[in-house]
């Protein structure tokens, strides 16, 4: 049996091919996990009294309880999966040590730091919350409080007041917030190819990598962002084809809106326009002015313009007409190529694998802002309802109170209604309905108004 050489050509390309998939099937695993968070519980308030020789009446010293670890999620630069979240789903911050005597505050627990590619979304919600909040995470060192630490609790110095020298009150340290977390990298290319539908950006794709789009000749043939791995000095890159970018893309024309974001995470941009139309000028301004009208920042990444189709003899006249029209317009680097022929292409592989290693040193250097998003104030308003007879009322800053006192003295169940019927949380529970002769009950702590 003759085997042919285009049969050879054939089964490199099926196998190039099956190689890519099994490449992106691997990629789409690794590149979504779920996760649990527990911040840190706040540590707990102390009751103690100052004791010193020759001083009787010494007064209360307790030490609040330090801060537990709050859970953040953190941009790195360094990696590029989240595979050391398939090993490990529970996160767990340190807890706040307990106040101590002579108002010794107890050690903030230390934040539990995780940390995740450039380009993840983190969708998190916190246990007992409805809400879902999403941060888009796109900048190296940029942070995100996803659980607060519980606060610690206070010493009994705080329960003190003019009719209350000794109070025999403390907090306990306020729990840390549960949260389940799902971590998404999106779509990151070193380079995306960005362009009007039919400039050949599919057939870029094609003949710079293994990748094997499909190619036609006519518009939006290629619906989702396409990746392909490119070889060029001995080293790789990953390029995107960035598809369905048309006029008016920004406020959700064509396919582009949705695909917009994902330039966001390219470092280099290859703005290719097809040399057989009208005014290459005019098409590259539209989609520039796409990006600008979507995020204005992106006009701030390097972008490559390559005028394809050189090989098409009207457009090899027009070479020198194409030039000086960007020229005039003030861009002095513009690339001819042809993604059929190959011409050209090689260079601006080289030129792109350029700006992308002078992206990555420059953003060596730590981000300027880093904005931490989400802190929390979870000092809610007390809330009263009614269980048979019994008026209920849930007020972390008392419940917390309550555990953290010792409720079977009876100095210091009078000194808890004490601090019920401070003029703020009686006025509430008046205006429940709360009459002298009322069951009224906080935590595990029940009492007649
Ligand atoms: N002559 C010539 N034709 C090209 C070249 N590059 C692409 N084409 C043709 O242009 C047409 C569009 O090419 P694609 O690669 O599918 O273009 P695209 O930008 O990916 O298009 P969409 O995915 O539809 O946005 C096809 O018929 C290609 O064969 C080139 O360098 N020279
Ligand atoms: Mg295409």
């Amino acid at each position: 049996m003759v085997i042919e050489s285009y049969d050879i050509i054939t089964i490199k390309i099926y196998i190039s091919f099956k190689i890519y998939k099994i490449i992106r099937i691997l990629v789409d695993m690794l590149d979504k996990v779920s996760i649990c968070g527990i911040a840190g519980n706040g540590g707990n308030g102390a009751v103690s009294f100052h004791h010193e020789k020759f001083v009787p009446l010494g007064g209360p010293d307790g030490g609040d309880g330090g801060k537990g670890g709050s859970i953040i999620i953190k941009a790195d630069a360094d990696i590029n999966n989240l595979n050391y979240y398939l090993r490990r789903r529970l996160f767990k911050a340190e807890k706040g040590a307990n106040g101590g005597s002579n108002k010794k505050t107890g050690k903030c627990g230390e934040d539990l730091i995780l940390k995740v590619p450039v380009g993840t979304v983190v969708t998190y919600q916190k246990a007992g919350e409805e809400e879902e909040s999403v941060v888009d995470i796109t900048k190296n060192g940029q942070e995100v409080i996803v659980a607060n630490g519980g606060k610690g609790g206070l010493g009994n110095p705080h329960f003190s007041s003019s009719t209350n020298q000794t109070p025999r009150l403390a907090q306990t340290g306020e729990e840390g917030e549960e949260v389940y977390i799902d971590l998404e990298m999106h779509l990151i290319a070193d380079v995306g190819i960005i362009g009007y539908p039919n400039a050949g950006k599919s057939s870029l794709l094609a003949s710079s990598s293994a990748a094997n789009p499909k190619i036609a000749n006519y518009p939006f043939t290629t619906l989702e962002p396409m990746l392909g791995v490119v070889d060029c000095k001995n080293q790789v890159f990953v390029m995107a084809e960035i598809p369905g970018l048309i006029k008016d893309a920004h406020v959700g024309k064509g396919l582009g809106f949705d695909f917009l974001r994902h330039i966001v995470r390219t470092r280099v941009l290859i703005h290719l326009i097809d040399g057989n139309t009208e005014d290459p000028l005019e098409s590259m301004i539209a989609v520039n002015n796409e990006l600008y009208m979507y995020d204005a920042d992106l006009m701030k990444k390097s972008q490559i313009i390559a005028i394809n189709k050189i090989d098409i003899p009207e457009v090899k006249e027009r070479e020198g007409e194409i030039r000086s029209s960007f020229l005039q317009a003030g861009y002095e680097n513009v690339c001819f190529i042809s993604a059929l022929t190959g011409e050209g292409v090689n260079e601006l592989m080289e030129k792109a694998f350029d700006l992308i290693r002078e992206s990555k040193l420059s953003e060596e250097k730590p981000a300027e802002e880093i904005p931490v998003l989400k802190v929390v104030n979870r000092n809610t308003e007390p809330v009263i309802e009614k269980d048979g007879d019994v008026f209920v009322v849930t007020y972390p800053f008392l419940e917390r109170m309550i555990y953290g006192s010792d409720i079977t003295n009876p100095e210091v169940k009078r000194q808890i209604i004490s601090v019920m019927t401070r003029p703020r949380i009686t006025k509430q529970l008046t205006k429940a309905g709360v009459e002298p002769g009322c069951r009224v009950r906080v935590g595990d702590f029940e009492w007649e108004w």
